[in-house]
């Protein structure tokens, strides 16, 4: 055989082996997840407020950047009480955003550039403008107990009638709403516009799997399962609302620190409706085929509890919960604690479910570039997609856009504005996003020198950085994870993090990470001579250059470098 014949074999078998090593890999389990907030994502019509038209217009991008699947943040017709998390029909679009024909566009496209497209589901309450509250309120049939109702109490003495309980709700005041109209309390967590489900009613639960399903036959490829319901079924089994007790924390009788929660939060969390959903969508996937249809959870919840998010032994729900570990690191951050963050979601979430994401940045949080510090937002970009499993990058964020601080009164503002202010694409008018004449949270003035375009194709850029690491994500290497021994990390110093991926002794990837300010240096950390494949702008090194890690490696403040080896 010749020389080019033997070549072809190597490479065709090298091929098999990685199809073979990957293929008991689902998408979900090593994807590069993409959250899009899409107020500010791209605005197609000049009315400054971004919107699904836009969303398709830059698709491509993603694609560009090695992004798998997005996730869009709530879509719903609603008249907005809360950002949009307040639905008054689970089925439609807002106008805002455009129409069901510009979503099957969105995901028609999405689907050609092989994209997944999540759409968030938000199951704990609906606006009172949505039309299932209209028919509680008038007590039409099936419809009747969708809400929490109750009579209230009356004072024996003054014959006035109060709530059920005196409950603060998580936007203060009272969490019981009068309906004239029905005569009756009904419960509401968040605002008085979100009255809250009834999740023991048979009739509400099928109900909102005939809307997964309505999104589903849309080609929506997994749901993002907002905050799982913590209130089942408040009321005592006797029939009472127990009254919570005076915090002392506030002498504001509306606030929701006023009493101490001890019905109202961390009540037992209703994973029983997860175990219910993923049975559904399991069943839909047997019935009509193609990719698994997810579920990815959100929930600032103890792994103990996630844990049971993904199967208490002989039920399963979530397959992703989400991962909210590296969230409250800030620039006091040292390797150590991402090592701790990191382990407390391995030693649990991986040894029992070979389960694994990093979010990096989300629409609640500060941005990654301001929370931890300018210098190390390549850093964080690195470590959560060189980690085994699923990285969520929120958008923005891989270009380093920091929080922006608006002029903020609590009335014209959300405190969360700062992480939502519009894409910035490029250096022309609104950064690009929209053609209007102004847009709905302003642009970060920043966005002439930081934007898109200024970062592409630019070695070391923040933008590059993202691409070359999304790119290495899909190598076999680093898709070997559920292989014993394909990958290990942790603190080599206080502030040097390592990881290592290795595809069967085939190919070795090594990242050394510097969080500190200070140089640093390592003495014979493994035979291998490796070679400089990623660099930070704080690497003094070039792409190609050589390191005999038998020997010594430097690292300098700040700087992070992926090293390859290969047999
Ligand atoms: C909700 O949207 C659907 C379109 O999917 C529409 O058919 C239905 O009438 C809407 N319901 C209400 C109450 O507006
Ligand atoms: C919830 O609905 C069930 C009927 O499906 C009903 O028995 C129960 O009383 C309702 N709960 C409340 C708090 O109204
Ligand atoms: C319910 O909805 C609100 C937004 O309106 C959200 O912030 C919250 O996390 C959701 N989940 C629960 C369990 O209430
Ligand atoms: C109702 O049940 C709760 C919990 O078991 C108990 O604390 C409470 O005293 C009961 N109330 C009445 C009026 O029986
Ligand atoms: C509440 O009011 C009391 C009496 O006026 C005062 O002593 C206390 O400091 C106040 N507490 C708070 C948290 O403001
Ligand atoms: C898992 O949860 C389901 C639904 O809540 C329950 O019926 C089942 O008993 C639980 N299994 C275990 C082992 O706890
Ligand atoms: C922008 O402002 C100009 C001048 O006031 C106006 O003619 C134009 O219609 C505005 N464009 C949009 C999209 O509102
Ligand atoms: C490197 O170390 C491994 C394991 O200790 C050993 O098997 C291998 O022969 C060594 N390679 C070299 C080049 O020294
Ligand atoms: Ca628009
Ligand atoms: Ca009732």
């Amino acid at each position: 055989m010749s020389a080019t014949v033997l070549q072809i074999l190597k490479v065709l078998l090298l091929c098999l082996w990685s199809v073979s090593a990957t293929s008991d890999v689902d998408w979900w389990e090593s994807a590069t997840l993409y959250q899009i907030y899409p107020r500010s994502f791209m605005d197609s019509n000049g009315d400054g407020v971004g919107d699904l038209n836009g969303i398709t217009s830059r698709l491509e991008f993603l694609k560009e950047i090695g992004i798998t699947a997005a996730w869009l943040s709530p879509i719903y017709k609603s008249p907005m009480a809360d950002m949009g998390y307040d639905v008054a029909n689970f089925t439609d679009i807002d106008p805002l955003f455009g129409t069901l024909k510009d979503f099957d566009a969105l995901i028609a496209k999405a689907h050609e550039l092989d994209l997944k497209i999540i759409l968030d589901f938000v199951p704990n309450h609906s606006s009172d403008e949505c039309e299932w509250f209209q028919k509680s309120v008038l007590r039409e049939d099936g419809y009747d107990d969708f809400y929490i109702w109750e009579d209230g109490k009356v004072d024996p003495v003054t014959g006035e009638r109060k709530p059920p309980s005196n409950w603060n709700s998580v936007f203060n005041g009272p969490m019981w709403t009068w309906n004239e109209q029905r005569q009756q309390y009904y419960l509401n967590q968040f605002l008085p516009k979100q009255p809250d489900f009834n999740f023991t009613n048979p009739q509400l639960r099928k109900k909102l799997i005939e809307v997964m399903r309505f999104w589903l036959d849309r080609g929506v490829d997994a749901f993002r399962i907002d905050a799982v319901p913590h209130f089942r079924e408040m009321r005592f089994e006797n029939g009472t609302y127990p009254d919570e007790f005076v915090s002392g924390f506030t002498n504001d009788t509306n606030h929701y620190q006023y009493y101490t929660h001890i019905y109202t939060k961390d009540q037992p969390e209703n994973v029983e409706l997860l175990y219910e959903w993923r049975e559904f969508l399991d069943e839909y996937q047997r019935l009509h085929g193609g990719e698994t249809r997810a579920m990815i959870a959100e929930a600032y919840s103890p792994v103990e509890v996630l844990s049971t998010y993904i199967n208490n032994g002989t039920h399963v729900g979530s397959q992703v919960p989400m991962n909210f570990n590296f969230i409250p690191l800030n620039n006091q951050v040292t390797a150590e604690h991402v090592e701790y963050m990191a382990k407390n979601w391995m030693d649990v979430m991986w040894t029992r479910h070979k389960m694994a994401n990093w979010v990096v940045g989300n629409h609640d949080n500060s941005r990654p570039a301001t929370r931890l510090g300018w210098q190390r937002r390549d850093i964080m970009t690195i470590i959560a997609h060189a980690l085994p499993g699923t990285s969520v990058t929120y958008y923005g964020d891989e270009i380093g856009m920091p929080d922006m601080n608006t002029e903020c009164t609590p009335s014209n503002c959300d405190f969360r504005d700062p992480v939502r202010t519009p894409m910035q694409w490029d250096a022309s008018k609104n950064a690009g996003f929209s053609a209007g004449n102004s847009t709905w949270l302003p642009v970060n003035p920043n966005y002439k020198q930081l934007n898109v375009q200024a970062q592409r194709g630019i070695a070391r850029s923040t933008l590059q950085i993202f691409k070359s690491m999304t790119a290495l994500k899909k190598t076999a290497a680093f898709k070997a994870f559920k292989k014993e021994g394909g990958f290990s990390f942790g603190a080599l110093s206080k502030q040097v993090f390592q990881i290592v991926r290795t595809d069967a002794k085939r190919e070795e990837y090594r990242v050394l990470a510097n969080f500190g300010s200070q140089f640093e240096y390592f003495d014979g950390l493994t035979n291998k001579t490796m070679e400089y494949v990623i660099l930070t702008s704080y690497s003094p090194h070039r792409i190609g250059e050589r390191v005999d890690l038998s020997k010594r490696i430097l690292l300098m403040p700040y700087e992070a470098v992926v090293l390859r080896w290969a047999a």
